[in-house]
């Protein structure tokens, strides 16, 4: 009876972790549920990080030209003069078509973890390198608290998850991650441009109505260390008081058994918007494209099989 019951007890007590496959030992599959974020340390050896370094080095000189790629330059850096190089750009997206960098998604070391949250069907979905600025001075190189689940249309929030791995050491001087745990077992909320004075940049859209009373915690990283994470858990990041540019790699990934939503009567709706605007900008005509199109064409399957780009 009594082994009856625990057994009970412990089949309903994980929701956001897979019991198979895992890698995840049990305290760390209670600190995922309980708080939405694991912080694995030493994951990724420097000698790899240096390999992406030095590719977003080449991206940004144009030395290469990645299908599909998106390069953001921060939204201070972009109105002053010309900035040559790396130092202009403020984050590189949609890297899955460049071979090298694809590589970060495929480290067994990561992918181990990501199917402990997400199962053995592996789709990386959205990818970042992420190098953020010195502030110029306006407070521009933060990043709003947000919730990444306001991107995506696709579900269930439970079968996706970011890893994301510092590059160099990250703290509070250079703007690390700040996250709110247990926050991923709320709702996605509501989210739209802060109104802040030096500007925002494009695509950093906050909560709206934020509470900034409530506890967070933030991430100091050293480089290697990979933080998975819920994309409900409210995060952002801090300003680089530093001079150095900050940089992080990351990777949404979900179950290729996820599946598509429409996100038109939805808060998502916004972002949906912007995102159609700037597509259409690009391929300069009214194509038709659906918010859904634009997540298939950003989408990659790692391991396993992709049910998610059926119709
Ligand atoms: O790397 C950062 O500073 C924050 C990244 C982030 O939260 C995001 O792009 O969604």
């Amino acid at each position: 009876m009594v082994s009856e019951m625990s057994a009970d007890v412990s089949a309903t007590q994980f929701t956001y972790t897979l019991e198979s496959p895992s890698c995840l030992t049990y305290e760390q599959r209670k600190f995922y549920e309980e708080n939405g974020f694991l912080l694995v340390r030493g994951l990724v050896s420097p000698e790899k990080l240096d390999r992406f370094k030095e590719r977003f080095a080449q991206i940004c000189r144009k030395e290469v030209q990645t299908p599909g790629m998106t390069i953001m330059r921060d939204v201070a850096i972009a109105k002053t003069e010309f900035v040559p190089g790396e130092k202009a750009v403020t984050k590189i997206q949609d890297f899955q078509n460049d071979e090298v960098m694809f590589e970060y998604c495929c480290l067994p070391e990561i992918v181990k973890y990501v199917e402990s949250f997400i199962g053995p069907n592996v789709m990386a979905m959205h990818t970042m390198l992420i190098n953020k600025p010195p502030d110029a001075g306006k407070k521009t190189s933060r990043h709003p608290m947000h919730q990444d689940l306001h991107y995506f249309p696709f579900r269930p929030a439970d079968r996706i998850v970011c890893a994301w791995t510092a590059m160099e050491p990250v703290n509070r001087q250079n703007g690390c991650l700040v996250v709110v745990p247990g926050t991923h077992k709320g709702e996605l909320l509501p989210h739209e441009y802060p109104k802040w004075e030096g500007g925002v940049n494009k695509m950093y859209h906050g909560i709206q109505n934020y509470d900034p009373s409530q506890p967070r915690v933030h991430l100091s990283m050293e480089k290697g260390d990979t933080v998975f994470f819920h994309p409900i858990l409210i995060h952002g990041s801090g300003m680089n008081r530093t001079d150095g540019f900050r940089k992080a790699i990351s990777c949404h990934y979900a179950s290729g058994d996820c599946h598509f939503i429409d996100v038109e009567d939805t808060s998502q709706n916004v972002i949906a918007d912007e995102v159609l605007e700037l597509v259409e900008k690009r391929i300069g005509s009214k194509s038709g494209i659906k918010f859904s199109d634009v997540w298939k064409m950003k989408s990659r399957l790692v391991k396993g099989e992709a049910h998610i780009n059926e119709l």
